[in-house]
């Protein structure tokens, strides 16, 4: 397993890259934009999955660093793509302690300034809100980071961590129900009733849903029909590396 010291390294020498899944418009069918998933890549190991360093990451009060290195790797992709004359959405996905840190704004509007970022293309998405809802300073960021334009969305909706009370309590623009939910609709009743459910909620609340782990067509074609704006997952599309996202966004449009 990795060290600390490695992935210290890592951050530092920029080791860590990004892949990029699509995120689709389903009435329109066009791409709307992307959501950014951190690798590592490792000269002895190979590519390393988040899930192999995370919990180190937490452990070694790194997720703040790393964070801010996979935020300006983002904001350095969008950034190329503009150029190309893409405007692509791109979400990331932030930890709590992100939005407890001291100078997040401040680091924030620095990163963004640095590469001239559309504020209003840029997501936030937030899981473990736990623990932060209560923080008054937690909402404060989150406000301060809505009125600059940039969406939030609660992550994972319907599991433990993503939960009602957050929704309540924190200052979302989108929700996105969790694929436990999503890759059963086309065969399971309850699954499909809950993802209604969250879909109408999403809608009285005033937020932009987004389907994640679409995997056939009929999950697809269901959520269209349930007027789920968005849509995310293997159907449409795996994590791309840049260079694959970019060969398959030019032939697709
Ligand atoms: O593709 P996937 O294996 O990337 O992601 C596995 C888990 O790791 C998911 O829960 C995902 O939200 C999380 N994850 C992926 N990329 C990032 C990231 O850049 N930052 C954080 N904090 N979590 C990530
Ligand atoms: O927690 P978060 O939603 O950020 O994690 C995204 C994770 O979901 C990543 O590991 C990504 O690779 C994975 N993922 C994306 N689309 C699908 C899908 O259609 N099916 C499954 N099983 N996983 C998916
Ligand atoms: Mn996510
Ligand atoms: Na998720």
């Amino acid at each position: 397993a990795p060290s600390v010291e490695e992935l210290e390294a890592a951050i530092g020498d920029k080791k860590l890259f990004l892949v990029y899944q699509p995120q689709l418009d389903l009435e329109s069918g066009s791409i709307i934009g992307v959501e950014a998933l951190v690798r590592w890549q490792d000269s002895e190991r190979g590519v390393l999955y988040p899930d192999s360093f995370i919990p180190l990451a937490e452990q070694s009060g790194l997720m703040v660093p790393m964070t801010w290195c996979i935020l300006e790797l983002a904001l350095k992709q969008q950034a190329e793509w503009q150029a190309m004359g893409w405007k692509l959405d791109i979400a990331i996905n932030v930890p709590a302690e992100l939005v407890k840190a001291e100078s997040v704004l401040q680091t924030f509007d620095q990163l963004t300034r640095k590469h001239h970022s559309a504020l209003d293309r840029i997501t936030l998405e937030l899981t473990e809100s736990a623990g932060i809802e209560c923080l008054a300073y937690a909402r404060h960021v989150l406000e301060a980071l809505l009125e600059r334009g940039c969406q939030l969305a609660l992550d994972d909706f319907g599991t433990g961590y993503s939960s009602m009370i957050q929704l309540h309590r924190l200052p979302f623009s989108k929700l996105k129900i969790d694929r436990s939910f999503v890759s059963l609709i086309d065969q399971d009743q309850a699954a499909h009733a809950i993802t209604l459910s969250i879909i109408d909620l999403g809608k009285r609340l005033g937020l932009t849903v987004i389907a994640e782990g679409i995997e056939t067509q009929a999950q697809q074609r269901l959520l269209r029909e349930a007027k789920c704006p968005l849509g995310q997952g293997y159907f449409i599309s795996r994590p791309l590396t840049a260079e694959a996202f970019n060969a398959w966004f030019s032939h697709r449009m």
